[in-house]
Formats: structure tokens, sequence, C-alpha cells
């Protein structure tokens, strides 16, 4: 077995464990510890079957189901299926699921802990996924923004991220808008939260799955976002993972910025997520 830090930002690499090595409690305590110390581990080519992701999710936390039932493993209903593919002339799962900078499920007033996703089919040479630490990102904020930050909370919604569904047909855009309100209400979150596990404080923010930070105003905001922007994809300090079949990723759902990256058309990629929230 091989262990190795991924960058000096984030995250852990394990090469060569088996599902058998991956049993014995020395080793998944260190992956656990990894975990929450740098936020994002990688463990490469683990071959697992769908219940064994499930059992391993089991040892961390609570596996949660997705909060859109629709997106289900039809077998499995821990286990969210993200994919473009489609067999029998109907996807088997959720397209572009994350394909901008986000913290995961944000959007709840309890987000699952941890997120996992398996890569059950996954192109070399592109769909990669990209990941950020927050507690940097926060570290890399202005004195003047910190400062200002320091009691706000934002408010996470849905709202941008709203797909016409065929459901939806006969709604006028804003009865659509009050339909997800109505189902997923925005909540609020402090905007500079301390990570329990490391000590550190760390951002929680991010345009796509926010309206506002409450108590700037719209330029304030619009300023708060840019800055935002600016800071997390910073190329220095991103961890782009490249996937090899059967890689297994877990991270922190709440310090760690991730986004998927676009497909090329007629390029295949399936991947198996489980949520899960902490004990
Ligand atoms: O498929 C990916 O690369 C990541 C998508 C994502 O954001 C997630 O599963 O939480
Ligand atoms: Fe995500």
């Amino acid at each position: 077995m091989q262990k190795r830090d991924l960058t000096d930002f984030i995250g852990v690499e394990y090469t060569g464990l088996t599902y058998d090595d991956l049993s014995r409690g020395e080793v998944f305590a260190d992956i656990v510890d990894a975990l929450h110390q740098r936020d994002l581990v990688v463990l490469r080519r683990a071959e697992l079957t769908p219940q064994q992701q499930i059992q391993l999710a089991q040892r961390i936390g609570r596996p949660v189901p997705f909060v859109f039932q629709e997106w289900r493993h039809p077998e499995f209903a821990e286990i969210l299926v993200s994919s473009n593919e489609r067999r029998n002339n109907r996807p088997v799962g959720v397209p572009r699921v994350g394909n901008f900078w986000h913290q995961d499920s944000s959007y709840v007033a309890e987000p699952p802990e941890y997120t996992m996703l398996h890569g059950v089919n996954v192109p070399g040479d592109c769909g990669h996924t990209l990941f950020a630490s927050a507690a940097d990102v926060h570290d890399r904020l202005p004195e003047e923004w910190k400062a200002r930050l320091k009691e706000l909370v934002g408010r996470h919604t849905l709202t941008k991220q709203q797909r016409i569904e065929p459901e939806h047909v006969g709604l006028s855009i804003a009865e659509l808008r009050a339909l997800v309100a109505q189902q997923y209400p925005a909540v609020e979150h402090p905007v500079i939260r301390v990570d329990p596990h490391t000590g550190r404080p760390y951002l929680y923010a991010a345009r796509e799955y926010m309206d506002s930070v409450v108590g700037l105003d719209a330029n304030g905001n619009q300023e708060f976002f840019d800055l935002v922007d600016a800071l997390v994809p910073d190329p220095q300090r991103v961890y782009t993972h490249r996937w090899t079949p059967s890689d297994l990723l877990i991270w922190k759902t709440a310090t760690t910025y991730h986004k998927a990256t676009d497909l090329p058309p007629g390029t295949s990629r399936t991947v198996h997520r489980v949520s899960i929230a902490g004990r």
C-alpha cells in the first residue's frame, strides 16, 4: 500500500488497497483520519460492488438516500447514479451533477457530512473532478473581507439550479420558482465556520447554491461572489482528479469545494455516489 499527499492544500491518495485490506480496522481508521485532516481521500482502483461501497459508507456514518427520490439507484436507494449513459433507450442516471464549484447539499439545513464517489465507467482524458480546500480559500480572503463576513450568514437555495422537468410543463417561471421554494426552502448558514476536525476556519459559500449573504447589499454580494469565484479555482491550489477505473473518492462536504468538468459529446461516464451523514 502506498500513501501520499496529493497537494499541499488538500487530499491524500492510497494506492494498492483491496477490499480485504479495507476491512482491517487500522487501515480504515487511517483513511478516516486522513479524510478528517485533509478533506479528501482517493483510493485508486478500489474494485467494489455497490453493496461493498454501501458497507464502507456505513463504517464512516449513515448513508442517506439522495433528497431527490427520482435520482436513486433502482436497487440500492443509498446510491445515486450520476451518468450520461443510456440503456434500453432510457437514461441510467442523472447527467451533469455538480458541474460548477459548490459545497455539497449546502441548500439543506443539515447536509450529510461526507460524499463518496465510485468510478464505474470513467473516461481517462476528460470528465475530471476538481477540488479546492475551503479553509485555504478562507485564509486567502483579504483581511477586510474576513472582518466584514465574521457574523454574517448566507442564504442557500436551489433556485439557480432548477431545471424544467416534464411535470413542470404548463407552469410559469414564477410558479416553478414557488414550487422549488416550497420543496426546498432557503436555509441559512454562517459564511465562516470552523472545522471541528482541524479547528480551522473555512468559507461556506458558493454562488450557484446561494441567493445572497444577508446584510450585504447587491453590490456587496456581487463583489463577494466575484471574489469567491476568483479564489476557488486557483490552478496552483486545485487538485484535479483524473479518474482511473474503480477509483473511490471520499470528501468532507462542508470544507471541500469541487466541480465536475465538462464531457465532450459522445463520451460516456458513470459514477456511483453515496451521501453519508456523520455519527
Ligand atoms: O461527478 C463528479 O465528478 C462530481 C459531481 C459532484 O459534484 C458530486 O457528486 O457531488
Ligand atoms: Fe458535488
